[in-house]
């Protein structure tokens, strides 16, 4: 009998070379686990139905190769693409490992280290794009601080706006079929980081000088960290035209970063963000970032790429079911979910708006209402738990 979870490359899920290659260390405990080739990685991941690989520049080419090892290590990692079919639809950079950026990348007060940072974010676009990556990762590991006497703000975000600038310039002039998606986190590696919300990076898109090249990777743990509700987080950036990527994984509020896999964690958060999603037809990249627990050996590993993937599309299922339960239908129509998309007043009317000012209201009458939330929050429990 065929499995209704198996996943299949046209379901898009893809994952980080770090994040199946992650060896377990902690910031308390070495490697666990060996170093994983990059072309292992690529042949699991095709057995078990992804579509596609993604790296920071330094997880593939190791940093101080020469240019003859790089093209050994790029041909060799190319020839398993072709040979699998998985496909390499994102890149990033590394700009946090090296104690060079230990005051920041592009935010770093050191203007040699911020123009390395901008040379080796553009040296990767090209690694990226040779291998067809049309989305850049932006996470800003080290752009923050933990001195706030040592870094002014303002001056930190003109500095971050350069660089974005720089590699939009870049990508324009060389001609590149490739969006720039910023990642939002509050804190870790750094006490604090620039940009820590989704609605933070929202905000300054806007001041870039190409802002339709660059967007958003908004991720689960990172809005979480912050208390903040992912779904409502990913809803918002869908509804500014802005979500180019996005990484899923779980995470409890107010603990460290903790990268779980998928749904393990925060099930109904992860529900209503894979509803959001599959309902909004967006074809973007299911992207896992996330990592094994430390207990877990080599085929540990798999069981955590499998299970993120079986998670999500047992949660798109339960999405189907719960716009075919005649029951939520109708607890939905006690709600009024419909009546929210119906606008009220044109604004562009002076008339309408005038009116509304003169406009006679019984607040009396339209309140007490009941809403039926708790039943129809009781049946999407339900669902959730299995018995509907
Ligand atoms: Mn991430």
């Amino acid at each position: 009998m065929e499995d209704q979870f198996e996943p299949k490359p046209e379901h898009h899920f893809t994952f980080g070379l770090w994040t199946i290659g992650n060896r377990g260390r902690d910031p308390f405990g070495h490697e666990t686990r060996p170093a994983l080739d990059p072309v292992t990685a690529v042949e699991r991941l095709a057995e078990l139905g992804a579509y596609g690989v993604n790296f920071h520049d330094d997880d593939l080419v190791p940093p101080g190769s020469s240019p003859a090892e790089r093209d050994r290590i790029v041909s060799r990692f190319r020839r398993a693409l072709d040979d699998t079919g998985l496909r390499v639809p994102m890149a990033t950079t590394n700009l946090f490992s090296d104690p060079v950026f230990n005051d920041g990348a592009f935010t770093a007060n050191d203007p040699d280290v911020r123009r390395y940072a901008m040379h080796k974010t553009l040296r990767a676009i090209d690694l990226g794009t040779e291998l067809g990556a049309n989305v850049y990762v932006m996470w800003g590991g080290r752009e923050g601080v933990e001195c706030d006497a040592a870094k002014d703000v303002a001056a930190a975000l003109d500095r971050y706006a350069e660089a974005v600038n720089v590699c939009c310039a870049y990508i324009r002039d060389q001609g590149l079929d490739l969006r720039l998606a910023l990642e939002p986190k509050p804190n870790e590696p750094r006490g604090d980081l620039f940009l820590p919300t989704v609605g933070h990076a929202l905000a300054f898109i806007e001041t870039l000088e190409w802002p339709e090249l660059v967007g958003l990777n908004p991720e689960f743990a990172h809005e979480t960290m912050s208390g903040l509700s992912f779904h409502h987080a990913v809803a918002q950036t869908l509804w500014a035209g802005k979500l180019f990527h996005i990484d899923l994984n779980a995470q409890r509020i107010g603990k460290y970063d903790q990268d779980f896999r998928f749904a393990s964690e925060g099930q109904r958060d992860a529900f209503y963000t894979v509803r959001l999603l599959e309902s909004s037809s967006w074809d973007g990249m299911r992207h896992f970032d996330a990592h094994a627990y430390r207990t877990e050996d080599p085929e540990g590993v798999w069981d955590f790429a499998a299970g993120c993937m079986r998670s999500y599309l047992i949660l798109a299922d339960k999405s189907r079911r719960f716009d075919e339960d005649p029951e939520i239908a109708e607890a939905l129509a006690v709600a009024q979910t419909d009546r929210l998309g119906v606008a009220q007043v044109d604004w562009t009317d002076s008339a309408q708006v005038a009116a509304l000012r003169h406009e006679e209201f019984d607040p009396a009458e339209l309140s007490g209402r009941g809403h039926g939330h708790e039943r129809l929050d009781q049946l999407v429990v339900e669902l959730l738990l299995g018995v509907r």
